[in-house]
């Protein structure tokens, strides 16, 4: 019996799914004391499932609306996970999605008072990083010693890549944008917890600071990433001494830095001044350069042809820019007022937008746009067309959900099974939470929460793929230090990236169809690893749903 282990909401819809052939026809829900039957009703018709061979039965109690812990019993199947009804159930993996990103800090202490028993000592400083032959320029020739310290890692791995922090800063950053007064009381407790900035943005400068040491101040261009020359093995962060380098500077780097650091210039405005004004500068000095370096294309391959040491690490190879352009103009555009920037966010209006993912981010322009734009006559003119777009994804995610097997709009599509599918189900939720701000359509908010339902547990693995939340949260995530600190539980508040057909990892699988190809082990980092970008829109969608809960 699958369901959102975390719970409910009182006034929110409440489904299980009753997986495998079973000849059951009603079901309760039961108290937690065992004795009180708040509710029964009959199961829903048999379902195969479009992404495997997993048979369905949605058991459908939204009724219930009395806060309290319950079980759901199927006389012949047996009983769920205890669950709860309360207007805080998703108030902890909220708030433990966002303490995630402490976790993944590179080069400080956590303290036990912030980490508990998982805290560690620092990681990878990065004072002492080379600048790799791939990425010697006239002031820093291949070899100079630079800092690059700070930021979090990735993901399983212990390396910082600007693409792919990139797109985590935006979706933190729009949660804080969207959201700032519920953001404003939002406590993690992380060491910034108690000065002025909101404790998102806290975790967001830990990374920006990061960030924009990998300008380089000579030109405006950014490099790559920051790195080993290969992964380091399954050991707690620091351990290594590897060198470090920052690889080759790429016009994806510059972009997707431009527009991290222009919404970030406006966020931290009256926060920060001095900060939010380098940030505008390194913004428009990055963007300099990638105007006059538009092809400097990121090929891990070709690259390693050419210079010394070989770079195995993530490439975050992206060839296509049109998006990268869009995003960053459009966000230049909004802190900047500077026409010349929605000029060429204009140029691309006629691209294709879709779902966001590392390497396709221009809906990540269009949501600043719908946010920011009420009284800009420039984009006055093209709202009709953003709108449209974003209600014609959300359409499509609402009408196929009743058909889903599991009534979740992740799923819609057997392609949602990729690697970090976890972050299709999250951004699917910010954007249905976009389409509900268009409309202020209660649907729209209810498929968002179907997302929620599906990481927390609603999906034909069983799990909840949150790190620490829930009854059968995975347990063993590709994760370096939740694999070598010794203890039992993985670090809590990081994301699983979920069934992965692909099996890119080679590693053992139980089962092998769209939905179900997941493995609960460390060796599995095609479908159990955590990853920034994946935690960041979960962050996003967790939180957003907990402001516009019915009180
Ligand atoms: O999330 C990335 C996925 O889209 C790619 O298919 C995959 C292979 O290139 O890489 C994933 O990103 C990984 C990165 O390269 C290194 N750190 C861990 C990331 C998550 O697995």
């Amino acid at each position: 019996i699958q369901l959102n282990q975390a719970g409910f909401y009182p006034y929110a819809p409440k489904i299980a799914v009753v997986t495998g052939s079973n000849s059951g026809e009603n079901f309760y829900v039961v108290a937690g004391n065992g004795k009180d039957t708040l509710f029964s009703g009959r199961l829903g018709t048999e379902q195969r499932s479009a992404n495997s061979s997993t048979l369905t039965r949605i058991a459908d109690f939204s009724v219930v609306t009395k806060e309290g812990q319950y079980v759901l019993v199927v006389p012949g199947v047996g009983a769920s996970y205890s669950f709860a009804v309360s207007k805080d159930a998703l108030k902890k993996p909220a708030a433990a999605s966002l303490k995630g990103f402490y976790f993944q800090r590179s080069n400080i202490t956590l303290e036990e008072k912030y980490a508990g028993k998982w805290h560690r000592s620092a990681g990878h400083p990065d004072d002492t990083v080379y600048v790799h032959a791939s990425a010697a320029g006239p002031g820093r020739p291949a070899g100079t010693v630079i800092a690059s310290p700070g930021g979090w890692y990735d993901a399983g791995d212990y390396n910082k890549y600007i693409v792919n922090s990139g797109i985590s800063m935006s979706s933190l950053l729009s949660a804080y944008e969207d959201f700032p007064a519920y953001y404003a009381s939002l406590r993690t407790a992380i060491p910034e917890s108690g000065n002025a900035l909101p404790d998102i943005l806290d975790e967001a400068v830990y990374n920006l600071r990061w960030m924009l040491t990998m300008q380089d101040p000579a030109d405006g261009g950014v490099y790559h990433k920051c790195t080993n020359a290969s992964f380091d093995g399954m050991v707690m962060p620091g351990v290594t001494k590897l060198p470090r380098y920052v690889v080759q500077k790429s016009t994806a780097a510059a972009l997707d830095f431009a527009a991290v650091t222009a919404q970030a210039a406006r966020v931290l405005k009256t926060f920060s001044p001095r900060l939010s004004d380098s940030c505008l500068k390194a913004a428009a000095a990055a963007w300099q350069w990638a105007e006059k370096n538009p092809a400097a294309m990121y090929d891990q391959n070709a690259m390693n042809k050419q210079f010394q040491p070989a770079v195995t690490t993530g490439a975050y190879g992206d060839n296509d820019l049109k998006d990268e352009w869009s995003w960053a103009a459009a966000e230049m555009y909004i802190t900047t007022k500077n026409e010349r920037y929605y000029g060429i966010f204009k140029e691309h209006l006629k691209d294709n937008v879709s779902l966001p993912t590392w390497r396709n981010v221009a809906m990540q322009g269009y949501y600043t746009l719908l946010r920011a734009s009420g009284d800009l006559p420039a984009v006055r003119e093209d709202l009709p067309l953003i709108k449209e777009r974003v209600l014609h994804l959300a359409d499509g995610y609402v009408s196929k959900q009743p058909g889903n097997a599991f009534r979740t709009v992740m799923g819609q599509s057997r392609r949602d099974f990729s690697w970090g599918g976890s972050s299709v189900a999250a951004n699917q939720g910010i954007l249905l939470l976009y389409a509900w701000r268009l409309t202020n359509k209660q649907h729209y908010l209810d498929a968002a929460l179907s997302n929620m339902d599906y990481l927390l547990g609603r999906n034909a693995t069983g799990y909840s793929f949150l790190t620490g939340s829930g009854s059968k949260p995975v347990m063993h995530p590709h994760h370096r230090p939740s694999i070598a600190d010794g203890i039992e539980d993985p670090v809590p508040g990081l994301l699983s990236g979920g069934p992965n057909p692909g099996r890119q990892d080679s590693c053992y699988y139980q089962f092998t169809e769209p939905e179900t190809a997941f493995s609960d082990t460390a060796c599995s980092y095609a479908s159990n690893e955590i990853a920034i970008n994946w935690n960041a829109p979960l962050v996003y969608l967790a939180n957003a749903l907990e402001a516009l809960k019915k009180k």
